[in-house]
């Protein structure tokens, strides 16, 4: 086996905890590695994106963060900058759909997951292993070792997340959000100690129904946010009624929400203490008033790297001002 990281950060100091799911989490995370010590940041990451993919296991929302704190993210936010189709084109001339488009450089990070995980290895472990390759210092751990689908209930059947977000580019209905394994899933080693320990806890700009839920369905992990001593703060990743990327919009809709950053804070409300929201919908800050948290607001968008350092460095600014008080 591969030496890893699958032990808490040798620095043994608390951690600044980040629970993320996707491309927003993943550009939030990069601003906080450039305004702290990256080994004193974990990531618990969602994992109920995950497929098998021509028999490999895949980890959209793992790989797109590790992608992106080693600065080598695709274009779109995820899979690697500059990648090739190759492998794809041959799978399509020898006649496969290849919808879920794998780059060969992408590739590479699935053949060494999956061969550690065929040498009995968890996914804890080979998540540490990636890192190390790519250098990542960031603590980057899946919310639990084991699988942990989210499926997608429609109008049109029963779906897997990327059957419903890739294959069918989030168009149909969404009637419920479903995670199967959600009783038998176990946190992996070490999650519930990093929350309970933590300096202080962000629920990144993340979509809501499928990247935070999955990770707050695990036995044990909602109770362990709600005790925990640190600090726990929430960024909308709604702005302007809009999700920056994805279908976080449509599915506060169809989920019955208000679609807007205080939709957002209902759902986050029971157990953080802070949200944040974007300066745009400051005209939202009487209702957020009325929650049972504190909210505030500060510029979240995240246009390029800068940008993520600003964002870190905005919220990071409004979780201390309410700390004093
Ligand atoms: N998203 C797409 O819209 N189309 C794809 O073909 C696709 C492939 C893909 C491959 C590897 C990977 O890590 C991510 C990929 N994604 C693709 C993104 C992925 O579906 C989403 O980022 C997440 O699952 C949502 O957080």
């Amino acid at each position: 086996m591969p030496s890893t990281t699958n032990q808490d950060p040798a620095s043994g100091k608390r951690q600044i905890v980040i629970i993320a799911g996707g491309v927003g989490a993943a550009r939030f995370i990069d601003g906080m590695q450039q305004i702290h010590p990256p080994d004193s940041i974990s990531v618990i990451c969602n994992v109920g994106d995950d497929l098998t993919w021509n028999g490999l296991k895949v980890c959209p929302d793992i790989d797109t963060v590790i992608y992106t704190l080693a600065g080598i993210e695709g274009e779109l936010g995820w899979g690697i900058q500059d990648d090739f189709t190759s492998m794809l084109d041959e799978l399509t001339v020898l006649g496969d759909e290849a919808w879920f488009r794998i780059g060969n450089r992408d590739l590479a990070t699935h053949l060494i997951r999956n061969r550690i995980l065929q040498n009995g290895g968890t996914l804890s472990e080979a998540t540490g292993e990636l890192c190390r390759r790519r250098n990542v210092s960031v603590n980057v751990r899946p919310v639990t070792d084991d699988n942990h689908p989210t499926m997608i209930r429609t109008t049109e059947g029963i779906l897997t997340f990327q059957e419903y977000f890739v294959a069918r580019q989030s168009e149909p209905v969404i009637t419920n959000i479903e995670f199967p394994n959600k009783d038998s899933a176990l946190p992996a080693p070490g999650i519930l100690d990093l929350i309970s320990t933590a300096e202080s806890i962000y629920i990144a700009p993340s979509n809501p129904f499928v990247s935070i839920e999955p990770i707050l369905q695990i036995p044990g992990i909602r109770d362990a946010l709600i005790e925990s001593k640190a600090p726990k703060i929430a960024i909308s990743p709604i702005i302007g009624g809009k999700a920056i990327k994805g279908p976080a919009a449509k599915m506060l809709y169809e989920m019955g929400h208000d679609v807007s950053a205080l939709g957002v804070a209902k759902i986050y409300a029971p157990f953080i203490d802070l949200f944040v929201y974007d300066t745009i919908d400051q005209e939202l800050t009487p209702s957020m008033d009325s929650l049972a948290i504190q909210t505030a607001h500060c510029d979240t968008i995240m246009k390029d790297r800068l940008g993520r350092k600003q964002v870190a460095v905005n919220v990071t600014a409004l979780l201390n001002e309410v700390q004093k008080y």
